[in-house]
């Protein structure tokens, strides 16, 4: 063993001794109980930023945890490879997409091994390449002939300068996510999964997964968004609409009917349609409602707007003739793109009527009361008894919906059904960095998908994109085909995939990636999923989970698979965020400037007062603590930090500064702090190893003192085991740790005995700190005498007989005021111990004169007596 703790050495040998034996090789072993650790796997971009770092290391960490556990564990890695950035950097720097992100991969797959990640890289998967999307491809054409795929125009965001269709989350404030351009809607053929049809089971299955964490649950639940409701027809007014028909709305509150005061439809809706035919003016407002974008987020915010239309309904109740307006905040894809307004009882309808003048009437008896003028106000949503609405008064939410059933039903104006927000998912996109549509259109015979012989549809990797629409639509040497059912001249499909399709299964791919006989091995995939424990930003938590959720069903039921949710446990880590600094420019704008180019003043209590950029020694404003971006320039490029320090330091770092799934703060005193700790394990494991190995401690014959070391080695493994399996807290588990080092460093060595201690002591340390710095651990074992690899070895037990203390020391109160401590052995009745209090020389000058009324014993605790 060096003197000197050389982490380049030490990780270099672990690594390579890992690579040699395969140490991380996962292969199905029946009967043994498996883990299978998940990270999300990373977009290759170039190189790897703080946040990939932290979560690699976490999902790491438990995965080497679990394997000290004695459990067949696999940890794979692969590459999200398709996608926008590819295409942006071709364009900007000539180079092919294909050929960037190969690059890319390469590099990041060396700077993940640098970080002594336990994975198993037999199993990469890579989703830009045709082995894997072969069999995306294929299960499309299955889904296409089973109809859970289907082709159909749709309204989407159109953006005009990526020439691309956009998700109502890429577009933001109304403008395209990544161009900033102002985004059109318009009307484009596309192809969805009919992720409707799953929607019950989405939302159901939520509660078969106690280990997901409840906020993630509820995003999910709100995002499939169920309500039950009623279906309500409003008559038309024949005189003003010139021709027999109902108004169809949803409304979640039935209850409010008699409240209703107008009706609202869409700018797209048939009414408003039939209305600016009547009424040019109108066409105006409805088509500055058809430009905005499609994203609810926005129509909930942007200020309510309408016009009024010549347009009479009747109600289906009363027959009485009400308005129609054309209003900004009805969905035309939500419900029935029109809604029964209420203005009493919901505030879209409250802002909207007050706006217009249109008359507002409370039906529900609320907590806000009767009073005037606004007695809906504050209580929206709020469910009470009828008012003002005739034979249905005095009823509550659940008799008013069942009694306005029955009065709907019997007119056939209405009646109950449950709506879902969540829509079918569109996945056409017109890119070219990304899995070709496996589907060609003949004239003769429609859209017919291609046959499984024929696939994979492979997309050519030597295209420069120019950023004009899409270049699969520009090469006739990809689209021109014959038909693959008639023979005839055909035109391949030049859209390529929603790049969420390729992350929506590559968990499932990972248990056979090189399986040539079909899209999964079922016998792999059934021992491997579900994964046991996933790790990723919460930035996922909606859309990737949603979609890799609704895909593991989708295989279920194309039977390659038999579990029915692919995340058992899962584990959102939390940011890595960072202090950022400034400089106000003249124009208002502001200069970021990277931390480490930035010096930090403090005051004598370390307070920070103030900060200089290095460079020019001139004070810069501290902007506050934020998320690493660029846009701040705040990250911290991790790979300088493991070239300075070494991957354990940087291990150890993350793990101790916060939990996993709290935000962590840069700090370079934190990873000094780190680098410091491994080196005092280094130097006492060194002094031990440097005077031969002690033999076996022999609990029996050791001093007090000694026996107090035993138990401070034996408490760490209890309170670290525990922190460790239980809540993944590893920040507090390396704090026992930190704890026992404390212990072990004032130790004595001078007999056998002692020797013997540190031996236990450093071996517990060893293990306790295996999963978060495997390098360091990896020498220290072997130096410690141990002929296997402390990567087969199991996680510490305790042994409880050395926590047993021999004495305890018990607090003393006269009247609840701590008065005193007495020292007794641990097993010491409670007639001696009240005895030992009582004669307590401090106690009994407290007691003084006084009559000892009663004594109350905590065993192991305090003695309180009570006296006056
Ligand atoms: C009358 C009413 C009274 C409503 C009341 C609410 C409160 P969730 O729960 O999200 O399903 N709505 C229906 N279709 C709409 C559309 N296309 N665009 C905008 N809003 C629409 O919401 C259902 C409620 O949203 C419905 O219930 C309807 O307003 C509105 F005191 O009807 B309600
Ligand atoms: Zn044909």
């Amino acid at each position: 063993m060096h003197e000197q703790y050389q982490p380049r050495e030490i990780e270099a040998a672990a690594q390579s001794f890992w690579e040699r034996n395969q140490s991380f090789l996962a292969t199905l072993k029946p009967g043994k109980e498996k883990f299978y650790c998940l990270s999300m796997f990373p977009y290759p971009s170039g190189k790897l930023h703080m946040g990939h770092v932290r979560n690699y290391t976490i999902g790491d960490v438990i995965a080497r945890y679990h394997r000290m556990q004695g459990k067949n564990v696999l940890q794979p890695m692969g590459w999200d490879a398709f996608g926008m950035p590819a295409e942006n950097a071709a364009m900007k720097n000539n180079v092919a997409p294909a050929k960037w992100t190969y690059e890319n991969i390469e590099y990041m797959k060396g700077q993940l091994c640098s970080l002594g990640l336990a994975i198993d890289w037999t199993r990469e998967v890579t989703t830009c390449k045709p082995d894997y999307y072969r069999w995306e491809q294929w299960l499309f054409t299955r889904l296409f002939e089973k109809g859970v795929i289907y082709r159909k125009n749709g309204t989407v965001n159109w953006d005009p300068v990526d020439q691309t269709v956009l998700a109502n989350e890429q577009v933001i404030d109304g403008r395209g996510w990544r161009s900033g351009a102002l985004i059109e809607k318009r009307e484009i053929p596309m192809y969805y999964f009919k992720i409707t049809a799953y929607a019950d089971e989405l939302l159901s299955s939520l509660d078969d997964l106690p280990g997901w964490p409840e906020q993630v649950k509820t995003m999910q639940r709100n995002w499939i968004g169920k309500s039950r409701g009623m279906e309500v027809a409003f008559p038309y007014d024949v005189a003003s609409i010139g021709e027999e028909g109902t108004l169809k709305v949803f409304t979640t509150r039935p209850d409010t009917l008699m409240g209703a005061t107008y009706v609202a439809v869409a700018a797209e809706h048939p009414l408003a349609t039939l209305a600016a035919q009547q009424d040019t003016s109108l066409r105006s407002f409805i088509d500055e409602c058809k430009r905005g974008g499609v994203a609810e987020a926005d129509l909930a915010t942007q200020e309510k707007k309408g016009v009024a239309t010549p347009l009479r309904v009747q109600h289906p109740l009363t027959g009485e003739l009400m308005p129609v307006w054309i209003a900004n905040y009805v969905l035309m894809n939500y419900g029935e793109g029109a809604v029964m307004a209420v203005p009493a009882h919901d505030a879209r309808d409250f802002e909207f009527a007050e706006k217009y003048g249109l008359p507002i009437k409370p039906v529900v008896r609320t907590s806000a009361g009767d009073a005037t003028p606004s007695p809906w106000l504050d209580a929206y949503g709020e469910h009470g008894t009828l008012i003002n609405s005739g034979e249905f008064d005095g009823l509550d939410f659940q008799g008013a919906f069942d009694a306005m059933e029955m009065a709907l039903l019997k007119k056939g104006l209405g009646k109950s059904r449950t709506q879902f927000r969540l829509r079918d998912w569109g996945i056409s996109r017109q890119r070219y960095w990304g899995c070709p549509i496996p589907i060609v259109h003949c004239d003769a015979c429609g859209d017919v998908p291609v046959p499984a012989e024929q696939l994979p549809v492979v997309l050519p990797e030597d295209v420069v994109p120019d950023g004009t629409g899409s270049p699969l639509a520009k090469m006739p040497a990809f689209y021109e085909c014959r038909c693959p059912s008639c023979g005839a001249p055909a035109k391949r499909e030049t859209d390529t995939m929603d790049t969420f399709v390729e992350s929506s299964w590559y968990f499932a791919r990972y248990a056979s990636p090189s399986f040539t006989g079909g899209m999964l091995d079922k016998a792999e995939a059934d021992y491997w999923l579900p994964v046991d424990q996933y790790i990723g930003g919460i930035e996922h938590a909606i859309l990737h989970l949603l979609y890799a959720r609704f895909f593991h069903k989708l295989m279920r039921d194309e039977g390659l698979i038999t579990s029915n949710e692919p995340f058992s446990n899962l584990l959102t880590q939390g940011m890595v965020v960072a202090e950022t600094y400034y400089r106000l420019n003249a124009n208002g704008s502001k200069d970021w400037f990277n931390p480490a180019d930035v010096e930090v003043e403090r005051d004598a209590k370390a307070k920070v007062v103030g900060a200089r950029l290095k460079a020019d020694g001139q004070p810069v404003e501290i902007g506050g603590i934020e998320k690493m971006s660029k846009s701040k320039n705040n990250g911290v490029d991790p790979q300088a930090m493991i070239d300075q320090y070494g991957a354990d330091t940087c291990r150890l770092f993350m793990m101790f500064a916060s939990p996993p799934d709290m935000s962590l703060e840069w700090s370079d005193a934190g990873v000094e702090g780190a680098s410091r700790f491994l080196r005092r394990v280094w130097r006492l494991a060194q002094a031990h190893v440097a005077t031969g190995l002690p033999a076996a401690v022999e609990p029996g014959s050791l001093s007090d003192a000694q026996k107090d070391v035993r138990r401070a080695i034996h408490l760490a493994i209890k309170q670290a085991s525990v922190d460790v399996g239980q809540h993944h807290k590893f920040n507090t588990a390396i704090a026992q740790v930190m704890t026992l080092m404390n212990v072990l460093e004032k130790a004595p060595s001078d007999s056998a005995a002692d020797r013997a201690l540190l031996q236990e002591g450093l071996e517990a340390v060893t293990l306790l700190l295996a999963p978060i710095t495997p390098h360091i651990c990896h020498t220290l074992w072997q130096a410690l005498g141990h002929a296997d690899a402390v990567i087969d070895a199991t996680w510490p037990t305790v042994d409880e007989s050395a926590l047993v203390q021999d004495t305890l020391t018990l607090v003393i109160q006269v009247n609840g005021k701590l008065r005193g401590q007495i020292d007794v052995a641990a097993d010491a009745s409670r007639e001696a111990v009240e005895a030992a209090a009582r004669g307590n020389e401090n106690v009994l000058r407290f007691l003084d004169g006084l009559t000892i009324r009663k004594v109350i014993v905590v065993p192991g605790k305090l003695v309180n007596i009570v006296a006056n």
